[in-house]
C-alpha cells in the first residue's frame, strides 16, 4: 500500500506541476495563448480535457490519497 501512496503522491505533484506551468508558461508569454484561458494553445488540442476536469482530477487523486493513507496508518 505504500508504493500506492508513493505513486499517488507522485501523479498528485505531477499533475499539480503540470497545471502550474501551463498557467506559468502562459501568464509570461512563453507558451502561445490567443484565447487567454491559461491553457498553451499548442495542449487544448489534446489535452483539454486534462484541464477542464481539474477540479475532478484533483480531488479524485486527493481522496485516493487519504484513503490509502487511512490504510497504511491503520
Ligand atoms: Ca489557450
Amino acid at each position: 500500500m505504500v508504493d500506492a501512496l508513493v505513486v499517488l503522491v507522485f501523479l498528485a505533484v505531477l499533475f499539480g506541476g503540470v497545471y502550474w506551468y501551463a498557467d506559468y508558461s502562459t501568464r509570461t508569454g512563453k507558451e502561445v495563448d490567443e484565447n487567454k484561458n491559461f491553457i498553451p494553445d499548442s495542449w487544448e488540442k489534446n489535452f483539454l480535457w486534462f484541464f477542464s476536469g481539474k477540479a475532478l482530477i484533483m480531488l479524485i487523486v486527493g481522496i485516493a490519497i487519504g484513503f490509502v493513507l487511512a490504510k497504511v496508518i491503520g
